[in-house]
């Protein structure tokens, strides 16, 4: 198994080697401190002893420079960490990953790689995202390889430091920890199609017909434009995604998910709303998530969600899935609005290196039944497309907002009000605030425009895809 993860390691060895001196002097010239020069000289010498071989002497250099650069990353606010205090740690973080590999330690590698892609800056080419997909591709080689009694598997040595802190959602507070997941995967695995597993249990609301947001198929562009964008007016549209792989031929399954994401390492938020004093985030891999959180979700203690993560920069395999809306295309101000490639409304590539693919910030919004995303608004556009299960929206206009306490200090853009059962008591306006609302389905795509309040809550298993653009 070793020679097998080399191999991974190998090709990108020799393609660092042109690049690693150079892009070392390069941070360091940019750095310009006696601590840098420090951290640069054990990045270095982390380097020359893996081109000798020496994977735990490489090893001990690397930790110091992760060390070092892990609290870089954690004084001050996130905001404020220099990019290239976040490529050290990336670089040191792509060594490491190189050494463990090489010793046959590929989950490990993996979750090392993920640590570096999801809090150091891109490096070398994408070399992280470069490794860590060879190493998905040869880890579901091992797993089969494992299944017809020919390696064992290797047990998870998750002995990293605890993350300080993160911040994913861009209305959260600063400052809250994130832990590692301490649940090791013993179980045997259970495949299940997460299109079987539709609730039949769950509380689904009853959506008054005045106040539901219009359905409309595949408006063209222009009326697009026109009708919705301009006027700030919320509309689910079907059809979008008629084209993509994720709702055709590659649907999305546990099965199908675990397979491509499988030992990425992701963050998930645990407890039943952001706005909870319990709630906090922690990294787990996707399918310690799946077991743990999808499948084993009426056992485990609390509620988590992979939510608002861009997961599809992360695990560009999984982008090839899904296609960006034309609609994203459209510019508020521009006249006409401009027109995709495909023109088609059949959407384009994500993740082609289009204008418009750098443009739209496209997050994933993975969880069981019962995920709540409190009342809240983003400043953008956004096309909220639901793949898999139903997702209970409600909608309030931004002229509503004095209707509905939003909090004060960080999280402006959040309503204090439980949306489903509020204490009108402590909030009596709130029955004054007019809203939308909607029952969204697997194959429908809701347009909720900026500053536009809304409150979702998962029926079912669900895994909802949003494009964000201005
Ligand atoms: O699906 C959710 O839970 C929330 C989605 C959301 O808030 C968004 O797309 O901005």
């Amino acid at each position: 198994m070793a020679a097998l993860h080399w191999c991974a390691s190998g090709a990108l060895s020799l393609a660092l080697e042109a690049q690693i001196s150079h892009h070392v002097e390069e941070l360091e010239r940019q750095l310009h401190s006696s601590a840098s020069a420090s951290v640069c000289k054990a990045l270095r010498a982390s380097w020359r002893e893996l081109q000798a071989g020496n994977t735990g002497l490489s090893g001990q250099w690397t930790q110091v420079a992760l060390d070092y650069s892990w609290e870089r990353l954690n004084m001050g606010h996130w905001e404020d960490v220099s990019v290239e205090w976040r490529e050290v740690y990336a670089t040191a973080a792509l060594l490491k990953a190189l050494g463990q590999a090489r010793s046959g330690e590929a989950k490990r590698a993996m979750e090392i790689l993920d640590r570096g892609i999801l809090l150091g800056a891109p490096v070398l080419d994408s070399a992280l995202h470069k490794f860590a997909s060879s190493l998905t591709l040869t880890m579901r080689t091992d797993s089969k390889a494992s299944l017809t009694g020919s390696t064992g598997d290797e047990k998870s040595k998750s002995s990293a430091k605890a993350g300080k802190r993160i911040v994913f959602r861009n209305y959260k507070p600063l400052g809250g920890p994130i832990s590692e997941d301490p649940v090791e995967n013993k179980k045997p695995r259970v495949e299940i199609n997460v299109h079987d597993l539709v609730s039949r249990t769950a509380n689904v609301p009853l959506v008054d017909p005045q106040c539901r947001v219009p359905l409309v198929y595949l408006p063209p562009l222009d009326v697009f434009r026109q009708n919705y964008m301009i006027p700030h007016t919320p509309v689910v549209i079907s059809g979008v995604l008629d084209t993509w792989p994720a709702y055709s031929a590659r649907k999305w399954s546990l099965e199908y998910l675990r397979r491509v994401a499988g030992p990425r390492t992701v963050p998930v938020e645990i407890g039943s709303r952001y706005t909870d004093k319990e709630w906090t985030q922690k990294l787990m891999t996707f399918s310690d998530f799946i077991d743990h959180h999808i499948l084993q979700q009426e056992k485990s203690p609390e509620r988590g969600y992979l939510a608002q993560h861009l997961l599809f920069q992360q695990i560009p395999e999984l982008q090839e899935d899904i296609k960006i809306p034309d609609y994203c295309c459209i510019r508020e101000g521009v006249t006409g609005g401009e027109v995709c490639e495909s023109g088609e409304g059949g959407g384009c590539e994500a993740g082609d290196g289009s204008e418009v693919g750098e443009r739209v910030k496209i997050n994933a919004w993975f969880g069981p039944a019962g995920t709540v995303s409190p009342l809240h608004f983003d400043p953008k556009h956004n096309l909220l497309a639901q793949v898999v299960g139903r997702k209970y929206v409600k909608l309030y206009s931004e002229d509503q907002s004095l209707l509905l306490y939003p909090f004060t200090g960080l999280l402006t853009n959040t309503s204090q009000v439980d949306v489903e059962s509020p204490d009108l008591t402590k909030y009596p306006e709130f029955s004054r605030a007019e809203a939308r609302e909607f029952l969204l389905h697997p194959g429908q795509t809701l347009y909720i425009p900026p500053r536009c309040w809304h409150y979702v809550r998962s029926i079912d298993i669900s895994f909802s895809v949003s494009f964000w653009w201005d």
